[in-house]
């Protein structure tokens, strides 16, 4: 790293040496920049202008085996959440349907399980076959998958598989003690092994320190290649859950990571997942700012609240932005 923390030539190239010393000069760097140094590299690799929009859909929801502090649809939890079996695949499909109808550019597909089962992989392979040949980008998360499950995945044409890191390797056990990050890696590695992007990020708000943070992102950014694409999440607290009642997050610190991960994951998508319901127009354009190019669009994420499409609109339309083309992940760029 040299002298000048925020170069923008040097930060414009992805590195996976990342130390935690280093990312804090990133994350801790003054407010304005941070942004100028995020915006500047964004635009680099980005189109500064163009935001995608992804949908969202629970296929299997509630009544998890996993204790994940932050979730609603965890069987340790009273939370009045309903749980449901897998969707059928039909179901799912007109659900693809309608979201590109409204201008979603990628479906993605989130089932409540721990793992994925050998007896539902035929139905989520027929899921994604469909949602994909619909022209839709698709993703799917399904808890921790096996070697030859991917590849099964990889062949019914999926793009990206989603599964979070969530926290600091420090902090992840005051969250979840049901599986552990090692478990979490592993089966990122599998994804990537079977050749499918990997979609992994994590969850801002939930208690942890700054450095957690910083913890997280050096993770992230420490994975040779990136993430192809990194969600930040906002907690969305849930009443029932440990978490329901965590303290609210300042939402500079929430931009911060956004930068800090445009920085540190210069090629990869960074989406501006959960949280955005409770998000004021003004902090959302600071995190487009910061360098996020993706949003959830429609009125539930997976089972909490979103913003109307109508109010996505007009945000949208009053910051200029279009929506974003499915863009391709960063290996295909680099070889354009
Ligand atoms: N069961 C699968 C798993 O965890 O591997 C997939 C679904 S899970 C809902 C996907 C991710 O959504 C979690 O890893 C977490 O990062 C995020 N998430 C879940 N509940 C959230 C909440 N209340 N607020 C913010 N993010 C949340
Ligand atoms: C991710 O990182 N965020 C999305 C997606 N991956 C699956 C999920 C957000 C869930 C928010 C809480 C809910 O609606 O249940
Ligand atoms: Fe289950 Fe995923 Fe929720 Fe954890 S985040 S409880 S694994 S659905």
């Amino acid at each position: 790293m040299p002298a000048t923390v925020l170069d923008i030539e040097t930060l414009s190239k992805p590195r996976f040496d990342w130390t935690p010393d280093e990312a804090a000069l990133v994350y801790r760097a003054p407010f304005n920049d941070l942004l100028f140094a995020a915006q500047s590299v964004h635009r680099r690799h980005h189109a500064a202008n163009s935001v995608q929009k992804s949908q969202l859909l629970s296929i299997k929801t509630g009544g998890c085996a996993e204790d994940c502090g932050y979730c609603s649809q965890s069987a340790f939890h009273e939370t009045g959440l309903k749980a449901s079996k897998l969707m059928p695949v039909d179901e799912v499909l007109s659900a693809a349907r309608k979201a590109k109808a409204s201008g979603a550019t990628r479906f993605c597909m989130g089932a409540a399980w721990r793992s994925l089962k050998d007896r539902d992989v035929d139905a989520v392979c027929e899921m994604i076959e469909g949602v994909k040949s619909e022209g839709l980008e698709t993703c799917v998360t399904l808890g921790m998958l096996e070697a030859d499950q991917a590849k099964r995945l990889k062949a019914a044409g999926l793009d990206y598989y989603n599964h979070n890191l969530d926290t600091s390797r420090e902090y992840y056990d005051k969250v979840i003690t049901t599986r552990t990050y090692d478990d979490r890696l592993e089966t990122l590695g599998r994804v990537r092994e079977a050749g499918i992007n990997v979609c992994c990020g994590g969850i801002i708000g939930m208690g942890e320190s700054e450095s957690d943070r910083i913890g997280l992102l050096v993770e992230l950014a420490t994975i040779d290649p990136h993430p192809e694409s990194v969600p930040i999440n906002h907690l969305v607290a849930v009443e029932g859950t440990p978490l329901g009642h965590a303290k609210p997050l300042d939402g500079f610190d929430f931009v911060r990571a956004i930068a800090a991960a445009r920085l540190m994951m210069p090629r990869s998508v960074v989406r501006l997942s959960a949280g955005r319901e409770g998000m004021s127009r003004e902090l959302q354009a600071l995190c487009f700012l910061a360098g996020a190019n993706s949003i959830f669009v429609g009125e539930e994420l997976l089972t909490t609240p979103n913003p109307d499409l109508e109010v996505d609109g007009a945000l949208f339309t009053d910051l200029g932005l279009e929506p974003m083309a499915a863009p391709s992940a960063p290996a295909e760029r680099a070889a354009e």
